[in-house]
């Protein structure tokens, strides 16, 4: 291999190095410092979400490892934590669009817990002038059903980050059908442990790889509904 290669492979491993350090940080000062570095820096907030998912990678890839697992849950918990600071500190920074272009009510589905994809998509929705209703995490599909009824959104997303879980946005669709709703309403769907394949399985009309193709899908609907 070519010094070059090996340079940069080793600046790489350190980033992700200092990347993890952050989000390992029990008292959640380095996060504030970070993101404030990497702002003055002139970095856009949606490239530092993105790169500081590539040091929840490493933890979750490490967490996983059954031979030699070096993070635990108490990692996943510290780096959650920092995580969503870093989406309070930057959410500020997301520049908002003031016409309404259309309505989503989302939710992480039940028994799943985990929300910060959720949340950055929901933030990159509203910048882009979308209304959004966060309906949390762990939600059920009565309440994703009653939601749709009450607000008649334009979409409904559903994210999910457990293989586990997944199979619940399956069962929400279902019951659009069921209740005659499924034509009024567009059904995207997001989250590490889906695939495009599973989204088309289920019946949803769209799956998102990350926020900005959610946002590109959700503005794709609205499109098509003028
Ligand atoms: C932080 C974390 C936690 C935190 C979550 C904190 C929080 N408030 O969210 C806590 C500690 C609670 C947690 C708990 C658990 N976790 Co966890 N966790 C993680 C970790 C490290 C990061 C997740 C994350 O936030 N990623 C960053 C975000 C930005 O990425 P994202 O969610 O994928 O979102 C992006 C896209 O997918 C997309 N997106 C997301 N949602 C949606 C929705 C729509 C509609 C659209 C269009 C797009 C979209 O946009 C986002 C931005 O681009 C992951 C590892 C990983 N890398 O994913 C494990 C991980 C998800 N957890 C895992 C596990 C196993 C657990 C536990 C079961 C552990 C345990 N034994 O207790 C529990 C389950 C709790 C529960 N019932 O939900 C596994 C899941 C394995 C699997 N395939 O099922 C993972 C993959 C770790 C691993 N490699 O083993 N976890």
């Amino acid at each position: 291999m070519s010094n070059f290669l090996v340079l940069k492979r080793m600046s790489k491993k350190n980033e992700i190095r200092r990347l993890i350090e952050v989000l390992l940080d029990f008292k959640g000062d380095k996060i504030k410092e970070y993101c404030q570095n990497k702002l003055d820096q002139g970095m856009d907030p949606y490239d530092i979400f993105n790169e500081l998912s590539l040091g929840l990678d490493e933890i979750g890839k490490g967490f996983e490892d059954q031979k030699f697992q070096r993070y635990f849950t108490s990692d996943l918990i510290v780096s959650g934590k920092n995580m969503k600071k870093a989406v309070e500190i930057l959410k500020k920074y997301f520049k908002k669009t003031i016409k309404t272009r259309g309505s989503v009510v989302i939710g992480t589905v039940k028994g799943d817990v985990h929300d910060i994809g959720k949340m950055i998509f929901t933030i990159t929705l509203e910048s882009n002038g979308f209304k959004v209703t966060d309906l949390g995490v762990d939600v059920g599909k009565e309440l994703f059903i009653e939601k749709v009824k009450e607000e008649n959104p334009n979409i409904l997303g559903m994210s999910a980050l457990l293989t586990s879980t997944i199979s619940h946005m399956g069962e929400v669709i279902d019951q659009l059908e069921k209740e005659n709703l499924r034509e009024k309403v567009k059904v995207i769907v997001g989250g590490k442990a889906l695939t495009e394949d599973f989204a088309m399985k289920i019946g949803a009309d769209a799956f998102g790889k990350d926020s900005i193709d959610g946002l590109r899908k959700c503005e794709k609907f609205i499109e098509a509904q003028k």
